[in-house]
């Protein structure tokens, strides 16, 4: 039986991260509550930067697996929890290890670049590692008579191939569930009924290469929330999932913020809770923890994708 009494679960968790010298990140996809409660947001490489920073024993990570297994690859000290296991990604899962070992078999001076979000098993047969701001200066970097194949998202990798003009590029056909609901159509119609909106769109959505031409942004999560900070437009359309809104209306209340669908929302994050928060902190549970064989490769693409990234940021 809890001895301490609460007045409200925000308390609880407060005292619990004392107990146990935890910090809470939370990705830019979780509902408004626990963004309000973490000690960070942000997206899933400038979480585990930051982690890498912080002085705390326990990180509790709120947004999907393999996000909270890139913080265990850059944090082999701390201990990394998440609240809940099942908070899988639909588009980590479309590629296996031995998917891209089959390819290297026939491909022997192939260069691998996997977008984060693949599993630590998958980056760790990758050469290179990229996020959504950085893909295309991650591809140039790579010498033009190597031949690429880029994993897991196939509309990232087509923006990449159209901004690079690279066509030794083989591309997987994986997608996010979440953003291929995101319609060119739809897009349409908003941006002819608030005219004065900027349109900004993360690479994932399936109708990027339709919609490209007149985004005026596109971005990764955390690139869109500081570009809405200092754009002096008054509306924005804001094609990813619709977590993001959250961060982007607390920060900008003057400004109006329309999601490109209400549908865009990503069950995988929406599994975790306040209250399994609680838990995580309470049982010290689910850890999750890169195997140190593992890991040592896994952290290879990942540094070379920060060395080519100039500034060393996401
Ligand atoms: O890396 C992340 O956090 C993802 C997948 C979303 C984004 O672009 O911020
Ligand atoms: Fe994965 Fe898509 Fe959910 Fe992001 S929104 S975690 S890519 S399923």
């Amino acid at each position: 039986m809890p001895t301490e009494i609460y007045n409200s679960i925000q308390e609880e968790i407060q005292a619990l991260k004392q107990k146990r010298n935890a910090v809470i990140l939370a990705h830019n996809y979780q509902t408004g509550d626990i963004q309000d409660l973490a000690d960070f947001t942000g997206d899933s490489l400038g979480l585990a930067r930051q982690a890498q920073k912080i002085d705390a024993d326990v990180i509790v990570f709120s947004g999907v697996l393999f996000m909270a297994e890139t913080v265990s690859i850059l944090c082999p000290d701390k201990t990394v929890l998440v609240p809940d296991l099942e908070a899988g990604c639909s588009l980590a899962s479309m590629i296996q290890p031995a998917e891209v070992r089959k390819w290297k078999e026939t491909h022997p001076d192939g260069v691998v670049v996997a977008y984060v979000n693949t599993t630590a098993a998958v980056k760790a047969e990758s050469d290179y590692c990229c996020t959504s701001s950085n893909a295309v200066q991650v591809v140039q970097s790579i010498p033009k008579d190597l031949e690429i194949l880029f994993i897991p998202d196939f509309y990232l990798g087509s923006y990449v191939q159209i901004k690079t003009g690279r066509q030794n590029m083989t591309l997987w056909k994986g997608y996010c569930h979440v953003h291929v609901m995101i319609q060119s159509e739809r897009i349409a119609r908003l941006r002819k009924e608030h005219e004065h909106a900027e349109l900004i769109m993360h690479p994932e959505c399936g109708c990027l290469t339709k919609s490209m031409s007149y985004a005026d942004q596109i971005l990764s999560t955390e690139g869109m929330v500081q570009y809405v900070r200092k754009s002096e437009a008054p509306e924005f359309i804001v094609a990813t999932e619709t977590g993001i809104l959250h961060k982007m209306r607390k920060e900008n209340p003057d400004k109006n913020f329309i999601p490109a669908t209400d549908q865009a929302v990503c069950n995988y994050m929406k599994q975790n809770t306040l209250e399994k928060i609680v838990s995580s902190l309470e049982q010290m549970r689910h850890e999750v923890r890169v195997p140190e064989a593992l890991r040592k490769r896994a952290v290879l693409p990942i540094e070379r994708m920060l060395e080519v990234s100039s500034n060393g940021k996401s």
